[in-house]
């Protein structure tokens, strides 16, 4: 096919010039010609323009960013009413926020496209079975906590779920074999995200997983922007009147997926743009692994945990507080149109993080697998709170730990399926107390039950005031409302 030759030729002369020659000898001579086409096509979904440039600057020319001059606790919304710039009114911004979202102007928005190796688990993470009684998947959660505010804002939320190429098809036939767990299939858009070439840590060229594959990975949370245009879900956006998405991560079930506190907040507080606010929880640890808050020579921004400086995480205030409290939940409020804008702007673009890693590949010179024992490869990523400096006001908002964060990343310890089922019973226990039900608790502050609590039936304390409870929960019993 002469077309096809063509293009084969286009392609390799297009890797050299980018600096890929070795990978351009090699797919010259791959047969037969459909394998050599498929292979093809892999690199064609690269973006090669860039590719010299981002290898001269993370791997053959790579200088550690130069260390901040300024670096302060980022000022937040804190719990107890007391903000930025003084006392702030709660039910103000949880009424501006409900306006919102009954007028349709709020959709949720779930990155689900990592690889969960962490927790061990085959499949999608957010197929995983989290409830702590029924084991619904966290997709099930979430899907019934927007129905739920869906019911008790009278309005449509549409729901946009970002995959990887690794996880894409079972996410869907998860959604469709469950009829999309009581939603309808048209509010909710899966897309998946780019991807980014694993590089040879030495020389930069991109590596091969097998003979007919390249070793790449999802481009990171950070690449949700780009997806959230290529794929056509701003425009949907813009079709529905949607103006701010509300962004949680796939692996916190006690994500509130609408909050109208935060929202209120994100749209009108006078410090705010209406840009990218996020929600942040007092640490409870000074090596929790979460991004900190913080003010960077005047500007807000998130340092992730593995780039805080120690002395800084251990700092701690005169009533003993660590002085950089605000970790983040990676929950935010982005406004539609800021994307836009992000997009729009060259010089805007969020920066990508480099990671070592020890990639087993497929070596192109001598034709066979290595199995790595030191880091071979530069992996790239983008994160989507690079953001933060990119908006012209940025907010934080304090909100409590055992509401909102009862993460599920690890099989066993910390931030574990355990750990998440605990704190969910805890949450439970926490409603329940709140409408006059008695809740056997342990000594170590846990409960001595196993609560769950459906977000059919209730998203938030004041919703159990309608639903028929018992006066009390007997120690060791099981409890599904
Ligand atoms: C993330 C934050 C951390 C803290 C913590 C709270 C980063 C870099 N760190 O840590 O600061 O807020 O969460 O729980 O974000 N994802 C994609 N595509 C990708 C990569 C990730 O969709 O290419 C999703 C992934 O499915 C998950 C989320 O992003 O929902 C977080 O990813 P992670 O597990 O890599 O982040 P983690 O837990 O180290």
């Amino acid at each position: 096919m002469p077309q096809m030759s063509t293009t084969i030729d286009q392609l390799c002369q297009r890797l050299e010039d980018c600096g890929q020659a070795a990978l351009s000898r090699y797919l010259q001579g791959v047969t037969p010609e459909k394998a050599q086409n498929a292979f093809a096509e892999q690199i064609q979904a690269i973006d090669l323009g860039d590719l010299q440039t981002l290898v001269k600057r993370y791997v053959t020319g790579y200088q550690s960013p130069p260390t901040p001059g300024s670096v302060k606790p980022a000022p937040y919304y804190a719990l107890d009413g007391t903000g930025p710039s003084g006392v702030w009114a709660r039910d103000e911004y949880q009424a501006k926020g409900e306006q919102l979202i009954k007028a349709g102007k709020v959709a949720c928005f779930t990155v689900a496209g990592g690889q969960g190796s962490r927790l061990g688990y085959d499949g999608p993470k957010g197929c995983y079975p989290t409830s702590c009684v029924n084991e619904k998947s966290l997709f099930q959660l979430f899907a019934e906590s927007i129905r739920k505010n869906e019911l008790k804002h009278d309005c449509v939320i549409p729901w946009y779920i970002m995959t990887s190429p690794l996880n894409h098809e079972a996410t869907v036939s998860f959604f469709e074999q469950h009829d999309c767990f009581g939603l309808q299939r048209d509010q909710i858009m899966f897309f998946k995200q780019g991807v980014m070439p694993s590089l040879n840590a030495q020389s930069g060229d991109m590596l091969l997983s097998d003979p007919m594959h390249l070793a790449t990975n999802p481009d990171g949370h950070g690449g949700s922007f780009k997806a959230l245009h290529a794929s056509g879900a701003i425009d949907d956006m813009k079709r529905r009147g949607i103006e701010h998405i509300s962004y949680f991560q796939v692996d916190n079930p006690h994500s509130n997926v609408v909050d109208p506190v935060f929202l209120g907040l994100h749209a009108f507080a006078p410090d705010s743009s209406g840009e990218f606010s996020s929600k942040m929880v007092a640490k409870a640890r000074w090596d929790e692994k979460v991004g900190v808050f913080c003010d960077v020579d005047g500007a807000t921004q998130v340092i992730e945990y593995s780039d805080l400086d120690e002395d800084l995480a251990k700092q701690t205030e005169a009533n003993g507080r660590l002085s950089f409290n605000a970790g983040s939940i990676a929950i935010h409020a982005i406004g539609v149109s800021f994307i836009e804008r992000v997009l729009g702007d060259a010089d805007a673009s969020l920066p990508f993080h480099r990671a070592l890693k020890k990639v087993a590949h497929f070596d192109i010179a001598t034709g066979r697998p290595v199995e790595p024992d030191t880091n071979n490869a530069v992996k790239l990523e983008k994160f989507v709170f690079d953001a933060i400096p990119i908006a012209q006001r940025s907010i934080v908002v304090e909100t409590d730990r055992v509401e909102e964060f009862a993460p599920v990343k690890n099989a066993t310890g910390t931030d574990s399926i355990e750990s998440s089922k605990e704190l969910q019973s805890l949450r439970a226990a926490r409603w329940l107390g709140a409408n006059g039900v008695s809740v056997p608790m342990n000594s170590d502050g846990t409960v001595n039950a196993t609560i769950e609590i459906s977000p059919l039936t209730a998203v938030g304390p004041d919703d159990l005031a309608s639903v028929e409870l018992p006066e009390s929960i007997q120690p060791g019993q099981t409890v599904v409302l």
